[in-house]
């Protein structure tokens, strides 16, 4: 029986900081109807897609930042999410602020991504592990990008059986980092979902920004291909708080090929019907990781941190 999972690339556009939960929440629900009217099996939102991307400002009341997190999930505001998409009988995937508490009560603040199946069970999460940005107020930038100060790293990159298939998950800026994509291609990983806040404009190196869309594709589907995977990647796109944030969404083939994408910056689906079976002629022959990788080769990898070039 073929393996076929028909995913829906949740595109949202902007959330305005005045927005409350309860109009997110009724966007998401828009979004499932409309993918379930259309047979999805899987609907992918955005990361944080809860919020207005606030790692933008600097703030040092802790009551105010807090404001951005979910310290249940499901909590009041997202349980007729999760309800809804149960009686659709529809997965979905969330990105989110997860404030936790450890043993001592201490906070822990993580860039959280969710995927939930058709029972409302949570069957993968996932800390987001490359936080980009600074930690530190750096005013002489046109905004911020503080998450290395409201969130700490991940540990690693788990996946997930679900629907018929294997599951991992990326946020961000992790889709940049090839490591990102070959640690789930060793756990044979069919399809990664990948929810982005991407500000067009990068304060530190503005000649980028003519290329960000470029960049955008480039990784998704040399991760795709390089892997036999599927890959999903899905963005909060538009004009937030004056910030422009780029759109893009797309279901990228284990072949590296692009088969659906959206066309707007605002809420809008891309929907794909992925059979998973494809994955398998390329992890069986070219990137047959068993047969031709070469890890004695790769130590560096996991011993260096930055680059070391050689001495003059
Ligand atoms: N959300 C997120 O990770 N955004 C980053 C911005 C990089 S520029 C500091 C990204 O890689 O798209």
């Amino acid at each position: 029986m073929p393996r076929v999972v028909t995913v829906a690339a949740a595109q949202l556009g902007p959330i305005q900081r005045a927005d409350t939960r309860a109009q997110v929440v009724e966007r998401l629900i828009s979004h499932l109807r409309t993918a379930a009217a259309m047979g999805c099996d899987l609907v992918v939102f955005p990361e944080l897609a809860l919020t207005t991307f606030f790692p933008r400002w600097y703030f040092e009341d802790e009551a105010e930042l807090d404001r951005f997190y979910e310290a249940e999930m499901p909590g009041p505001a997202t349980r007729p999410l999760f309800d809804e998409a149960k009686r659709l009988g529809l997965a979905f995937h969330l990105g989110y602020a997860e404030l936790a508490r450890d043993d001592a009560g201490r906070a822990r603040r993580y860039n959280t991504a969710i995927l939930v199946d058709k029972s409302g069970q949570i069957a993968l999460r996932y800390h987001k592990v490359h936080l980009p940005g600074h930690r530190e107020h750096e005013p002489w930038r046109k905004f911020q990008h503080l998450e290395k100060r409201y969130f700490e790293p991940g540990d690693g990159f788990p996946v997930a059986r679900a629907l018929g298939g294997i599951f991992g998950a990326a946020i961000c800026n992790d889709r940049r980092w090839s490591e990102t994509y070959r640690v789930l291609g060793l756990q044979g990983v069919e399809m990664v979902l990948i929810g982005y806040n991407t500000p067009i404009h990068n304060p530190p190196a503005p000649e980028h920004d003519v290329l960000s869309g470029f960049h955008n594709h480039l990784v998704m589907q040399a991760g795709a291909y390089q892997n036999g995977t599927w890959v999903v990647g899905v963005a909060k796109a538009g004009v937030e708080e004056g910030c422009e944030l780029l759109g893009q969404s797309c279901v990228i083939a284990p072949s590296g090929e692009i088969v659906a994408r959206c066309a707007t910056q605002g809420d809008e689906l891309a929907v794909a019907r992925c059979d998973l079976d494809a994955c398998a002629s390329y992890k069986r022959t070219l990137f047959n990781f068993a047969v031709h990788r070469q890890p004695h080769a790769y130590g560096m990898i996991v011993e260096r941190k930055g680059a070391e070039p050689p001495p003059e």
